[in-house]
């Protein structure tokens, strides 16, 4: 089997939905940006894709409250989807955005893959490990980014790293973490050799 390298930089858009029912069919592969509220997750699409505005990132928390999809070739998507556990918004808004990431979570038969991130300053909060949790209990493989790394000094990067490698050793097993920087382009390659794992080996089930 040959491995593909997906062209990234060629993703689009495809839509914006409030919900599962509102989504295209649940055909094909997509592998999904998840993560606490201000974490980083449309910044990292961005990055990853060389596009500037292809996900919209923001100063203010709970930015991405809709399920976002993009295409990367026929049949690979993307997915941008709300973070989690942001306070600071009306609690019926909340409730809506939080019922339709676990509802996706739960019943997209499509998702194949999820890329956890987490600011490396404050990594592993509860939401990240339920999510972690649940992931893992669901058989679905993850990524772990410690996003904004560009904030700590190496040192302290690799500090923090080591530390949240550990304590996922008690709470799940043998997950993959990396140090990420949208501003810095630092874990981009990391983060594509893995996209590119997944996709390939979930085509090649398909067919
Ligand atoms: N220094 C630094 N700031 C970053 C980095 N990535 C994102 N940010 C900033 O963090 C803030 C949140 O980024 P977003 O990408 O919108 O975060 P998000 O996880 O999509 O947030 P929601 O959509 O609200 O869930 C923005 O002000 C970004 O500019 C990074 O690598 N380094
Ligand atoms: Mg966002």
């Amino acid at each position: 089997m040959t491995n593909k390298n997906y062209n990234y930089h060629q993703t689009k858009f495809v839509t914006s939905a409030p919900d599962i029912h509102h989504l295209p069919n649940d055909h094909g592969i997509e592998i999904a940006f998840a993560g606490r509220s201000n974490a980083g997750k449309s910044s990292a699409l961005n990055a990853l894709t060389q596009q500037k505005n292809l996900a919209r990132t923001s100063k203010t928390p709970g930015r991405t409250q809709l399920i976002n999809l993009f295409e990367v070739a026929e049949g690979i998507r993307l997915v941008d989807l709300p973070g989690y556990g942001y306070a600071e918004v009306p609690e019926s808004v909340k409730r809506q955005w939080q019922q339709a990431l676990s509802e996706y979570l739960q019943k997209r038969k499509c998702l194949k893959g999820l890329i956890i991130l987490m600011d490396i300053r404050h990594p592993l909060k509860d939401m990240d490990i339920q999510m972690i949790e649940w992931s893992v209990a669901m058989n679905i493989p993850i990524l772990i980014l410690l996003t904004k790394a560009d904030k700590l000094v190496p040192n302290k990067r690799k500090t923090q790293l080591i530390a949240v490698h550990n304590k996922l050793k008690t709470v799940a097993g043998n997950i993959q973490v990396e140090t990420f920087s949208s501003l810095k382009k630092m874990g981009i390659d990391k983060l594509q050799l893995k996209l590119d794992e997944w996709f390939n080996e979930q085509h090649s089930e398909h067919n």
